[in-house]
């Protein structure tokens, strides 16, 4: 099925439609989506938020419904990454499995455990599903899509080091590499912060901007390949981790203001687990976005991250009974909708 998973869009497979050797199947998905720049081939559209696949089928988890694994094509490099998780491809996940038969829906909503092999981390999804159908139909908008659909409810449960094994995985709030000032940081998704200021940026600039700029784009990729040892991630150069993120103080009444590099191209938007990771960062005194945010006070509290095309809210649910916050449920509000199904051809 072709599913349009929040503000990004990919192929879903069953995972006993693929092959178990993964060199194999990573053949197929590179087919499917398309091996060039412009995936002229396949079925991608040549940019990384619709060069996705999920690859679900029935979890061996016994407090998970379905596995879930998220492959990246990445555009015009002929090879996949399975490094990162994608929470708006997730968010396709349980229309793809109510679809395809996997689980029967329930009155008026179904709860969906999703065990995310990416991170091993499990995700509850709220699908809205009237008479036991799932339905795509709804108010909701969500920046970056056109249109109205069906609410959905992405939970995320205990998101601290999902890739890198660490919320701080380079152990402190603040790092000073090549003479500027980042904090690295996973909840969710493997994100560098840096303030737009120290590259002389406002933060405000478009993507399109952003994206013609070479000595910009040098200078990041040059912190991102330090940084990714540090991370516990490795060598980076051929991973799509971690994303650089750049920060500046909000500028229509959110928490922080964002453009995010994904991680060679600005994020016409921003990712989900991008947005939780950002929004985390702002919850400590000691990292770059000191003196750019109101700290946020309360243990429930939702949190706006402002992008290039709008804003993204997450609610954390905190734990402030130690010295240090943690968020112990982070959900999202996305929408998904089924755009086609059929026969593949490679
Ligand atoms: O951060 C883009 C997207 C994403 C990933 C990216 C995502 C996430 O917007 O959870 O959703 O960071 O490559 O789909």
């Amino acid at each position: 099925m072709h599913i349009r998973g929040g503000s990004s869009k990919g192929l879903y497979f069953l995972a006993s439609d693929l092959p178990s050797d993964t060199q194999e199947r990573d053949q197929i998905l590179l087919s499917a989506i398309g091996r060039d720049d412009r995936q002229i081939d396949g079925l991608g559209g040549g940019d990384p938020l619709t060069s996705k696949v999920a690859i679900v089928g029935p979890s061996l988890r016994p407090d998970a419904d379905v596995d879930f694994l998220f492959v990246q094509i990445v555009v015009g490099e002929n090879r996949v990454d399975t490094t990162p998780n994608c929470g708006n491809i997730l968010a396709g996940v349980g229309a793809f499995a109510l679809e395809a038969g996997l689980l029967k829906a329930t009155h008026p909503c179904t709860l969906i455990a999703v065990n995310m092999l990416n991170s091993d981390k499990l995700c509850e999804l709220i699908v809205e599903t009237p008479d036991g159908n799932i339905t795509y139909d709804g108010d909701t908008s969500i920046d970056g899509v056109p249109g109205f659909s069906a609410p959905l409810i992405c939970n995320y449960l205990d998101l601290a080091g999902a890739v890198c094994g660490a919320l701080f995985p380079s152990k402190h709030f603040t790092d000073t590499v090549h003479g500027t000032d980042v904090t690295c940081i996973d909840n969710g998704m493997p994100l560098v912060l840096i303030k737009a200021s120290d590259f002389g940026l406002s933060g405000r600039e478009s993507p399109a901007e952003l994206n013609a700029n070479d000595e910009l784009k040098q200078r990041l990729e040059t912190l991102r390949l330090t940084l990714g040892p540090m991370m516990n991630l490795g060598d980076v150069k051929a991973k799509s981790v971690p994303k650089m993120c750049l920060i500046s103080a909000p500028t229509q009444g959110g928490l922080i203001n964002t453009r995010t590099f994904i991680p060679h191209v600005c994020h016409a938007a921003v990712g989900v687990l991008g947005a939780v990771s950002v929004a985390t960062a702002c919850l400590f005194k000691d990292t770059v976005t000191a003196g750019l945010v109101a700290m946020p006070q309360g243990d429930t509290v939702t949190l706006s991250v402002e992008h290039p095309s709008g804003e993204f809210s997450v609610q954390f649910h905190l734990d402030r009974s130690q010295n240090l916050p943690r968020v112990d449920k982070a959900g999202v509000v996305r929408t998904a909708r089924l755009l086609s199904r059929g026969t593949l051809y490679i």
